[in-house]
């Protein structure tokens, strides 16, 4: 029976910068991933790395790429009714500044890498079992090319995402669920058009938010406040442009380039987690233990730092059965979870406009002008903001 340390399910962020950082430490690893490597190479999602994630990155050799192709970014703007306000976000927390780097780059940089040293990563690993987590001989079985195989192990790491099988596979009655929807959605779409601005924009509207991040120089990602059950077919490409240019117009004359559209979809904006993230011998990490609504751009940061938790922990298990960090695993990151959830929570009510059945509307709407107008004109208000954005430190 083929016999692997730790199973990790999943090659995203997660699951990929864990099996790295474990070969590192000298802990040897199987990735399964149940989609093809075409698949997860192209997948467009997050794109804003926290400056912890790029130094932890680099120092594990990992970031070449990253360095080389991405750019930094040290600043973001809010756009309030017309008026620009800059957050020099990178002065206010110490200089430490952000890069942009779209995630399923990051994903092919780390499955390239991989490859490379000879570690394995099943693809389209199919139907995925775990069994044996409570005891010490967990075991995962899945399917590939038509042939059911069993890889027996010591530790399963779940990092599969938000619709993967490893929270289901824990027994009711373990974890305690938080789960909150905010009442906005987001129309995110991906255009082939340099961005029109340097730095992120945040923009709040008569008309709701609208958001206009970066990518590359030759593609830009925009979101616009939608309802979250809305349809997508109501959203045609010239109605888009309508409304990106109409909420991110300004008082200064600033114009939207715009391109074809090459996406667009609509998400919730949710807030989720699990406590704790672990059952016996099977630890969740990233989106499968907790999603954030999007306003912060953590998601991904958050499923790397767990990552980098984990690995240690089990590095330090592995080389002298030291279980310290394998029991602190789970705490340690809810902490930082916590800390993201509020600020992603806090970002999201300030920067949207609130639905017309909120209760006290107008009293509402009044205390968000002016906690946009205390961020937008106190440093310290400000310097609260970029140490958040950044990621704070220690955390
Ligand atoms: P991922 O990236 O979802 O990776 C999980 C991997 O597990 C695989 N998988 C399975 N493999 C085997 N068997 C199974 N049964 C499996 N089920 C799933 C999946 O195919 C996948 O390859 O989780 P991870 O590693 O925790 O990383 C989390 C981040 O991907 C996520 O937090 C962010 O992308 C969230 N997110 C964004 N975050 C940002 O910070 N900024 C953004 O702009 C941003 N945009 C987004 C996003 C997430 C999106 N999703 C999930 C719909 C935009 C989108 C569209």
């Amino acid at each position: 029976m083929p016999h692997t340390p730790v199973a990790i399910i999943g090659a995203g962020p997660a699951g990929l910068v864990l099996s790295h950082l474990l070969a590192q430490g000298g802990v040897e690893s199987v990735v399964l991933e149940r989609h093809s490597r075409e698949h997860i190479e192209q997948r467009v999602r997050a794109g804003l790395m926290e400056h912890g994630t790029v130094a932890l990155l680099r120092e594990a050799g990992l970031g070449e790429r990253m360095m080389a192709a991405g750019f930094p970014h040290r600043g973001t703007e809010f756009r309030v009714f017309g008026d620009r306000h800059r957050i020099p976000y990178s002065d206010l927390y110490g200089g430490r500044e952000m890069r942009v780097y779209p995630q399923q780059e990051l994903v092919a940089d780390l499955v390239r890498l991989r490859l490379a040293s000879g570690a394995p990563i099943v693809f389209e690993a199919e139907d995925v079992t775990i069994s044996g987590a409570d005891s010490d001989r967990p075991a995962v079985c899945y399917t590939v090319d038509g042939r059911s195989e069993r890889l027996d192990c010591d530790f399963v790491a779940g990092c599969d995402g938000f619709h993967g099988v490893s929270r289901p596979s824990i027994p009711e009655g373990v974890l305690t669920t938080y789960d909150q929807r905010l009442p906005f959605g987001w129309l995110g779409i991906i255009a082939a058009v340099a961005p029109s601005t340097e730095e992120i924009i945040y923009a709040l509207s008569e008309r709701g938010f609208a958001g206009h991040m970066i990518r590359t120089h030759e593609v830009s990602r925009f979101y616009l406040q939608c309802d979250p059950d809305g349809d997508i077919e109501e959203w045609p490409d010239d109605r888009i442009w309508a409304e990106l240019r109409a909420r991110l117009a300004t008082n200064d004359g600033w114009t939207l380039r715009e391109g074809p559209i090459l996406e667009k979809s609509i998400s919730e904006l949710r807030s989720f987690v699990v406590e704790p993230m672990q059952w016996g011998r099977l630890f969740l990490a990233g989106d499968a233990a907790h999603i954030v609504p999007p306003t912060g751009a953590k998601g991904m940061n958050l499923a790397i730092a767990d990552a980098k938790v984990l690995a240690d922990a089990l590095v330090r298990w592995f080389r002298g059965g030291d279980s310290s960090g394998l029991d602190s695993y789970s705490a340690s990151c809810l902490r930082r979870v916590w800390r993201v959830q509020e600020f992603s929570t806090w970002m999201s009510w300030m920067l949207h406009r609130l639905p017309d059945d909120t209760p006290n509307l107008e009293f509402r709407r009044a205390l968000q002008r002016a906690q946009l107008d205390y961020v937008c004109s106190s440093p310290v208000a400000a310097a609260s903001f970029a140490e958040n954005y950044v990621g704070i430190e220690g955390f």
